[in-house]
Formats: C-alpha cells, sequence, structure tokens
C-alpha cells in the first residue's frame, strides 16, 4: 500500500483478475452465494434483526430518516465495485464482499509457510483465531457508537456525508467479520456475533474490547484525528490479517482495505482542511505567531498548537492498539500462521524468523534502551513501528499548508512512549520530547501537551452546526474536489 491512500478514493488493495460476480438483487449484496447457503442464510436471518436494532439504536443520532449521497459496494473488482446514490442508511445494504481467491495461494509466513493456505479453521489454532476476529469485529461498531451525536454538528453536508459514509462501512466491516464468525465458527461463532451487538463503547459494564474504542469522539476535530489515527490502526491490522493463512479471513480484509482508504482519507483531509482554514485567517489578519493563540481562537479558527496536543492524544490511545511491544500472544499468532507482517510479500527474509532479532526500546531502570528481542516475539512492536512511519506521510503535508503560509511551526510525532497505557511505556511519564520524567512534572506540564479543559471548551464553542447546502463553518476549508466528481456544493444530505 503506498501513501496515497489518503488522496484518492480509488480502490487501491484489489488485485487479482479473477471476475467473481455480485448478487446484488439479494437484499445482501455478495459473492459468498449466499443464495444457496442454507445454514449461512439462517444463521444471518438471526442475526440481521438485531443488527438492525442496534443500527437504530447507536447509529447515526437524528438523521436515519434523511436520504444519504451514499456509496453502497456492489462489486469487488477495481472497476467498478461502487454505486453512488440517495440512500436512507437503514435502508444501506450492507454486503458480504471477500476480494477474489488467489488461485494457488500459500500460507505466507510462519510455521506453515508455504503450505496451501486454509479454506476452514485449522483446528489446533481455532480459539486464538476467533479471538483475532472477535477483537476485530468489535472495533467497528464501537467506532460507529463513538461517532454517533456527530451529525448535529456536522460543519458541511460534504462532511456530513463523510461521516455517515464511514459510519455503513463500518457496518459493513463489522457484518464482514460477523460474516466469518457464523460461517466458521458454528455455535460460538454465533453467541460472539450476537455479543458484538451487546457490547457498548464506553459502557462500564460491558465495554468494547480495546481501550481507544471506549473514549468519547465528541466533536469533529477528533473524528478527524480519530479517522487518521485510528483507522490507520485498522489499515495496518487488516493488513496483517491480510496475509493470514486463513484464507477467508485474508480475502475479506483485503476488501475491506479498499474501503478503509476513504476513512483515511476523510481524517487527512478533515485535518488539512482546518490548518488550511486557520492558516488563511491568521495570514489575512496579519497573525504571524502560531502561539497567539486568543488572537487565532479570536478568528472563529482552531490555533495549530491546539491540533498538535489533540493529535498526540490520538496517537497515543492508537499505538496502545497494538498491544505490548513485546507479546507472546503476537508471537503465537504469526507463528502459526493467522497474522503477518505489514506486506509480509515484500519482506526480504524467511518470513519464519526463528533466529531473527528485532530493535525494541524499552524502559530499564528509568532510562529508554534499545535492546534486541527475538523478532518473534517482537511482531506487535514492528507493526507498530511500521504504522509510525505510516502516520508521518499526511502530517508532512499538513506541514507544506502550514510552510507555504509562511507560519513557523510544524506537527510532530511525539516520542513512541508519549502518555502510553499499554506495553513497554505503561507507567513511566515520558514526554514528547522522549525525556522520562517524574509524576509531578507529568500533572504540571501535560496539560500542554494534551487537550487541556480550555482547549475543550474552545472546540465546544466552534462546534455549532453548518447544515446549509454549499456551506462550509468558518474553521474548515471547503474541499477541493466533491463526491464522485459532484461540485462541493452538492445536496449531500437532504436533510429530513
Ligand atoms: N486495550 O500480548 P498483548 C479498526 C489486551 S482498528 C485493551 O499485549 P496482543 C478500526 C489484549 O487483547 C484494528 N486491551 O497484545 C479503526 C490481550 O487480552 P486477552 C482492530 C488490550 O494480544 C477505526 C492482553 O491485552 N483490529 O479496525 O498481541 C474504526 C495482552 O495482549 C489492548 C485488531 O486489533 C488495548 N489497547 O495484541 C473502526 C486486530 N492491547 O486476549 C475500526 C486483531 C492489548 O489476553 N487483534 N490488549 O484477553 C489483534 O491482533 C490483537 O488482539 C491486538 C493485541 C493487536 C489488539
Ligand atoms: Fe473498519
Ligand atoms: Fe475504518
Amino acid at each position: 500500500m503506498s501513501q496515497d491512500d489518503t488522496l484518492t478514493e480509488a480502490p487501491e488493495s484489489v488485485h487479482g483478475d479473477t471476475f467473481v460476480e455480485v448478487n446484488y438483487a439479494d437484499s445482501i449484496p455478495n459473492n459468498v452465494d449466499l443464495s444457496s447457503d442454507r445454514q449461512l442464510l439462517r444463521a444471518l436471518e438471526g442475526w440481521h434483526p438485531n443488527y438492525r436494532n442496534w443500527w437504530n439504536e447507536m447509529g447515526p443520532d437524528g438523521f436515519q430518516a434523511s436520504d444519504v449521497y451514499l456509496r453502497t459496494a456492489v462489486g469487488v473488482d477495481p472497476e467498478g465495485w461502487a454505486k453512488f446514490g440517495y440512500v436512507k442508511m437503514p435502508d444501506y445494504r450492507w454486503g458480504i464482499l471477500l476480494a477474489p481467491p488467489v488461485a494457488g495461494r500459500t500460507i505466507p509466513a510462519g510455521r506453515h509457510k508455504g503450505e496451501p493456505a486454509w479454506q476452514d479453521v485449522p483446528g489446533e489454532y481455532r480459539s486464538l483465531l476467533r479471538r483475532l476476529i472477535v477483537v476485530q469485529g468489535d472495533t467497528e461498531p464501537a467506532s460507529v457508537e463513538q461517532q454517533r451525536f456527530l451529525g448535529a454538528t456536522a460543519p458541511s453536508l460534504y462532511d456530513m456525508r463523510n461521516l455517515f459514509q464511514v459510519n455503513v462501512e463500518e457496518g459493513r466491516h463489522l457484518w464482514a467479520m460477523v460474516y466469518l464468525l457464523v460461517k466458521y465458527f458454528g455455535r460460538d461463532g454465533r453467541e460472539e456475533a450476537q455479543a458484538l451487538l451487546e457490547r457498548r463503547s464506553g459502557e462500564q459494564d460491558n465495554p468494547r474490547i480495546l481501550g481507544a474504542f471506549n473514549e468519547e469522539t465528541p466533536d469533529w476535530l477528533s473524528f478527524f484525528m480519530f479517522t487518521y489515527f485510528t483507522d490507520r490502526d485498522g489499515k495496518m491490522q487488516l493488513a496483517a490479517l491480510a496475509e493470514s493463512g486463513f484464507d477467508p479471513l485474508s480475502r475479506t480484509c483485503r476488501f475491506m482495505l479498499t474501503e478503509e482508504a476513504h476513512h483515511l482519507f476523510v481524517g487527512e483531509t478533515g485535518v488539512g482542511r482546518t490548518v488550511e482554514a486557520t492558516c488563511a485567517a491568521m495570514k489575512k489578519a496579519g497573525i504571524s505567531n502560531p502561539y497567539d493563540v486568543e488572537a487565532v481562537r479570536a478568528l472563529g479558527v482552531v490555533d495549530l498548537p491546539l491540533l498538535q496536543r489533540k493529535a498526540n492524544f490520538h496517537i497515543s490511545l492508537s499505538r496502545d492498539l497494538f498491544g505490548s511491544e513485546i507479546s507472546s500472544n503476537a508471537a503465537e499468532a504469526f507463528s502459526s500462521g493467522l497474522k503477518g507482517r505489514f506486506n509480509e510479500a515484500q519482506l526480504k527474509d524467511d518470513h519464519e524468523l526463528q533466529d531473527a532479532t528485532y530493535t525494541v526500546t524499552r524502559v530499564i531502570n528509568n532510562e529508554l534502551v534499545d535492546e534486541e528481542i527475538p523478532a518473534l516475539r517482537s511482531i506487535n512492536c514492528r507493526l507498530l513501528d511500521d504504522y509510525i512511519a505510516d502516520c508521518q506521510g499526511g502530517m508532512d503535508r499538513w506541514n507544506k499548508v502550514i510552510e507555504r503560509a509562511g507560519i513557523d511551526f510544524r506537527f510532530t510525532q511525539p516520542h513512541k512512549g508519549f502518555n502510553r497505557r499499554i506495553g513497554e511505556f505503561a507507567g513511566h511519564a515520558i514526554s514528547p520530547a522522549g525525556t522520562i520524567i517524574s509524576a509531578d512534572a507529568w500533572a504540571e506540564q501535560s496539560k500542554d501537551w494534551l487537550q487541556n479543559d480550555s482547549d475543550l471548551v474552545f472546540i465546544r464553542s466552534l462546534m455549532k452546526p453548518c447544515h446549509v447546502q454549499g456551506q462550509y463553518a468558518t474553521w474548515i476549508a471547503p474541499p477541493r474536489l466533491g463526491i464522485n466528481r459532484q461540485p462541493v456544493d452538492y445536496e449531500y444530505v437532504k436533510i429530513a
């Protein structure tokens, strides 16, 4: 995958030239021959009404009756997979779509490397495989729940439409994992599929599984940061699962990645347009000092230091999603062939890693130390490092906007150990620059590094709806292009 993922809407990772027929006539578009799979149909028939209830209860609040200009996936070939048109979200046709099979595919990594890819669940790894699918599946509805109140404060109809597009696709990603659970895991798969509809983001008694998915997404800056940084964990994890020896999981994830590209695009351009509006307003008012916060805020735009603090928050939460840098779970997932590394096929090593090592930064005697660790146990660390590199491209493009405006400010990624709750750095106070500091120093300074109370009050004051066709809130620049070659002032949502 290239960094272009954020710049284009075109699917980027559906490979193979096998044409797979999609039955769009069914209410569930699919290329898994659903209509003749009795058992699967029955399982889905049981789950579907509960999904609809979940969507109505926990999906986008207040806009379920509106007509939204949405893309529906109707095919899996790179040319014609998307159909655009007005849809009421509860009528969206969530489908089951897998990337075409690759003839003769073999397991790309681990101790089974080179054996034919599994078309059925490998019995010895059943529970580990199910756990990975459940964790992946759990994040999808969680994000919809986190974002459900954002429609009310959308800065434009264009942005509102993008939010809802992301939401219906995360719904489809849930379907993708539920398909695997009910098709391949029998009764316990059906139970897990049901449980995916019962956990709730942020709920004390029955929360979502991973940390970041229980945080709030209270405003649009959070939404854009989330889609840039947290959906990018989705990209990396899906890329790792696309290397799975369990072929149905690999094919499912390969198709999900094509949708993920749009989510990353929404995040990158959302932050980018916010930066653009800020720089333009500062220039017009003759303000060149980015730290002249009051003057910048008085213009109705977001000061750049606040955006950095917001980014720091979402970056650190998203890094926690990679699990512990050193992990025996991850070693087992890789060795057993259930999960690969990012771009596994392009890596020039034996893909088994029995004797290899990897450099992991650890905290030892209150100092940061680089240690060589067996590569198998460092799989999570490696994916995290690949993720950090992948985050940089869009940040560089944001910085270009600031540079062109002649403003002396650059976004940077904080040190890997900053504000971490999982893994090697958990329990240590580490500054964005990478210095271990005391708890007292942290208490004193962290408000300069993470969104603080006054930031939140200011952001709340900005989050006024801008729902008039063709208009954009002051704090965000209009996009350069509309969706599907429509103009930027198109009526992307017909509010009911
Ligand atoms: N919060 O050995 P460890 C997406 C748990 S995002 C809470 O450190 P492991 C999306 C861990 O579950 C992509 N708990 O790590 C984005 C384990 O518990 P159990 C989601 C955490 O297992 C935006 C224990 O700690 N997909 O798609 O190697 C919008 C020890 O685990 C956290 C996946 O994650 C945490 N942050 O790796 C919509 C892929 N971190 O099992 C969607 C599937 C760790 O002992 N999941 N724990 O009870 C995996 O590959 C792995 O489960 C993880 C954790 C990478 C998440
Ligand atoms: Fe997703
Ligand atoms: Fe996503």
